[in-house]
C-alpha cells in the first residue's frame, strides 16, 4: 500500500473517532410502577438520573404512562423536574400507554444536571387507582447531547485553529 493512502485511511479514521464523541449524546431511560405494592391510589414516582453530564443544547424528557389515567378533568399528573413544573397533563388513557415529549432547555439541564444527577417526579392525582389496570407503569426517557470533548480533540481542534479560546 502506498504511503498516501495509509496516511489518508489513518487520517479518516481519526476524523471519525473524533465525529463520534464530540456527538454522544445522554440517554437513559427509568420504569417504575405507580402501583407496586398494590396500594388503593398511585403513588407519585420518582427517577433519578446519575452521572448526567454537562449538555451541549436542548434535549428532551418523554414521559410514558399506562394505568387508570382516563379520566380527563381529574385523572392528572404533574412532571416536575428538581421543584420545576413542566405542568399538569391529562394521558386520557386506560390502561393503554400514552406518552409526552417534553423539550427541556440548555440553561435547565446545566442547572439540573450541575450535581451530578436530575430527579424527576410525576406527582399522580388521587383519583388515579391501582385496581382498574394490572399492567400499571410509569416510564421517563431523558435525553440531551453533550459536547463530551476529550483533550485530544480539544488539542487538535486547537492545532486547526478552531478551538475555543480559553
Ligand atoms: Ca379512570
Ligand atoms: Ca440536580
Ligand atoms: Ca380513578
Amino acid at each position: 500500500m502506498k504511503k498516501k493512502s495509509i496516511i489518508l485511511i489513518g487520517f479518516l479514521m481519526l476524523s471519525f473517532v473524533f465525529m463520534a464523541s464530540a456527538s454522544a449524546n445522554y440517554n437513559q431511560t427509568i420504569s417504575k410502577n405507580q402501583c407496586e405494592g398494590n396500594p388503593s391510589y398511585a403513588y407519585d414516582t420518582v427517577f433519578e438520573f446519575t452521572q448526567t453530564p454537562r449538555p451541549s443544547g436542548d434535549g428532551t424528557l418523554t414521559v410514558s404512562v399506562r394505568g387508570d389515567y382516563d379520566w380527563i378533568g381529574a385523572e392528572d399528573i404533574y412532571v416536575i423536574v428538581e421543584g420545576t413544573s413542566l405542568g399538569q397533563w391529562f394521558p386520557g388513557g386506560r390502561c393503554s400507554t400514552v406518552t409526552k415529549t417534553y423539550t427541556v432547555t440548555k440553561n435547565q439541564l446545566v442547572q439540573w444536571s450541575a450535581d451530578g444527577k436530575i430527579e424527576v417526579t410525576l406527582e399522580q392525582d388521587w383519583d388515579v387507582n391501582c385496581d382498574v389496570c394490572s399492567n400499571n407503569i410509569n416510564i421517563v426517557t431523558l435525553d440531551y447531547p453533550t459536547a463530551n470533548n476529550s483533550l485530544p480533540m480539544q488539542q487538535f481542534m486547537k492545532m486547526l485553529g478552531l478551538g475555543k479560546k480559553d
